[in-house]
């Protein structure tokens, strides 16, 4: 398991709380304005870990205000006083790696090798890449401004990492913050409430408001905010975009994929083997830019399969702290029975099911390593975004047709191409259209390059400059000419 230290740190942290997490609004820790609270279970053995505040619309009020209050003087700042911030939370995260990732995965059920290894350290540089940008804030977008007050809304599939994302670069730009984690998952936004009040982050910059879908509703509807942005699943988008259209609110939008992994003749095939664990078993398949959807050559689909399964049949599936899981427990209950129904509807649908001869843990929230073959592009399984460690398979004869089933879906976040041809490689990725496009190889993130979707994987970008972008205003046509004329 993890080192026994982070453990006890964790529970100690948990017992001292008295039963209850609170909101953390202008630099405090308050108890919610109506009271109520909900509770927040460990999904691989079920138990409550704690109870959460429940955010109402008051909480949501008075977080907005207090991050309006703050606003001047924090965008006011010279770039680099800011800059001193975000080194200083990312100091302290850095120091605090060991905890977070426990913390991390106790609430959301990930593996904490994959805590350790990648949400927390990614996290960490999320902060230290964005401390940079607010050095040079001025000389990179010059006659820019802070967008203002941001509304924050996160999803549960990598609680610090996407609050991280969000955070950053707000802070680094000169805006103030309210952040909304998911009901699922909101431990290690209250720990990082707790770094920002260490740091000495000014009151009012990072409020932090726990609660379900109404308090995120209520952060979208409230007139005092300039920007909403969200990750999150794409029927949610949508109603976020419909509440802020006309209100003149800017708005980025991470939502849903159902990314392809193409898997040409000429394919290093073990590796591409390695590449397909990453891309749907990595976070039990809970990832939006998942290599979902494996299109393989037919060529080589028989002996890719089968090397696929004997692959997959050794993972490891059980408890998310012991260092030598693979695949951990499934965020929560809902998620869990989501799951079932969509791979129910594949069987239904004519496909082929498998799953590994493995024994799963008798209490939380676990599903085995899955894969749906002969599946017909236009099926359910094939179309729609599954968020768990399930993987559908088709195949193809030519690039032409490759390309085309690629792009046969409703989104475009991602895609993964597998070939030792450059030209090969290079073709498919120009006609793919997905925000973000590997060349043998998946998954791979990093806090300078920009992460986002095309069609109903949303809009907007999020890391390096078109990520600032996303936070600032750009000077008016006015102001540039009298820029110029000076
Ligand atoms: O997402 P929701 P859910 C997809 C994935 C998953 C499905 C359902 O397919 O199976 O969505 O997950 C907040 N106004 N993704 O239901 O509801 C909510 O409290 C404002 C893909 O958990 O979108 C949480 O903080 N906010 C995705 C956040 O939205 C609202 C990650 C996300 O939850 C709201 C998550 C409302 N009306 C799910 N309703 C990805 N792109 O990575 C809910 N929320």
């Amino acid at each position: 398991g993890p080192a026994p230290e982070a453990n006890d740190a964790v529970l100690a942290w948990l017992a001292a709380k008295g039963g209850r997490t609170r909101h953390f609004i202008d630099g405090a820790f308050v108890d919610p304005a109506e009271g109520g609270s909900f509770e927040v279970v460990n999904p691989a053995s079920g138990e409550v870990l704690i109870a959460a505040a429940q955010g109402g619309k008051a909480d949501i009020d008075a977080a907005v205000a207090a991050a309006r209050r703050v606003l001047p003087a924090w965008s006011a700042l010279p770039g680099h006083v800011r800059a001193r911030h975000l080194y200083a939370l990312a100091r302290l995260l850095q120091k605090r790696e060991r905890f977070f990732a426990v913390l991390e995965s106790m609430d959301n059920g990930k593996p904490i090798r994959e805590s350790r290894d990648g949400d927390i350290p990614l996290a960490v540089r999320h902060f230290y890449h964005h401390a940079g940008w607010a050095e040079v804030l001025e000389a990179e977008f010059p006659g820019h401004e802070p967008v203002g007050v941001c509304g924050q809304i996160i999803p549960w599939n990598f609680p610090l990492l996407m609050l991280a994302w969000k955070v950053a670069p707000a802070l680094a730009a000169g805006n103030t913050v309210v952040l909304k984690p998911a009901e699922f998952t909101p431990l290690t936004a209250v720990a990082f409430a707790e770094l920002c009040r260490e740091a000495g982050l000014p009151a009012g910059v990072v409020n932090i408001v726990t609660g379900d879908g109404a308090t995120g509703a209520a952060l979208v509807e409230h007139p005092g905010v300039d920007k909403i942005a969200f990750t999150g699943s794409t029927e949610v988008g949508r109603l976020i975009r419909r509440a802020t259209a006309g209100t003149g609110k800017k708005l980025s939008l991470e939502l849903g994929g159902k990314s392809p992994f193409v898997v040409f003749d000429d394919a290093d095939l073990d590796s591409a083997v390695e590449g397909v664990v990453d891309a749907v078993w990595f976070n039990q398949g809970q990832v939006c830019c998942a290599g979902s959807r494996l299109l393989v050559h037919e060529a080589v689909a028989d002996r890719f399969h089968a090397r696929l399964k004997a692959r997959a049949q050794r993972l490891r599936v059980g408890d998310p702290l012991d260092k030598s899981t693979d695949i951990g427990a499934v965020a929560a209950g809902v998620q869990l029975e989501r799951i079932r129904s969509l791979v129910e509807a594949g069987r239904a649908e004519g496909a082929a099911c498998w799953q590994p001869d493995i024994a799963l843990p008798t209490r939380g929230f676990f599903f085995p390593p899955t894969i749906l073959t002969g599946v017909a592009p236009a099926s359910i399984v094939a179309q729609e975004e599954i968020f768990g460690p399930v993987l559908v398979t088709m195949t193809f004869r030519t690039q032409d047709e490759a390309v085309a089933l690629a792009n046969n879906t409703r989104y475009g976040l991602s895609a993964s191409i597998w070939s030792e041809t450059l030209n090969v490689a290079l073709d498919a990725a120009a006609r793919i259209k997905a925000g973000v496009i590997w060349l043998n190889g998946t998954n791979m993130f990093d806090a300078a390059a920009g992460f986002g979707g095309y069609r109903e994987s949303g809009y907007g970008r999020e890391g390096g400059h078109a990520g600032m972008a996303e936070y600032l205003k750009a000077p008016d046509k006015a102001a540039r000419k009298a820029r110029r004329a000076a």
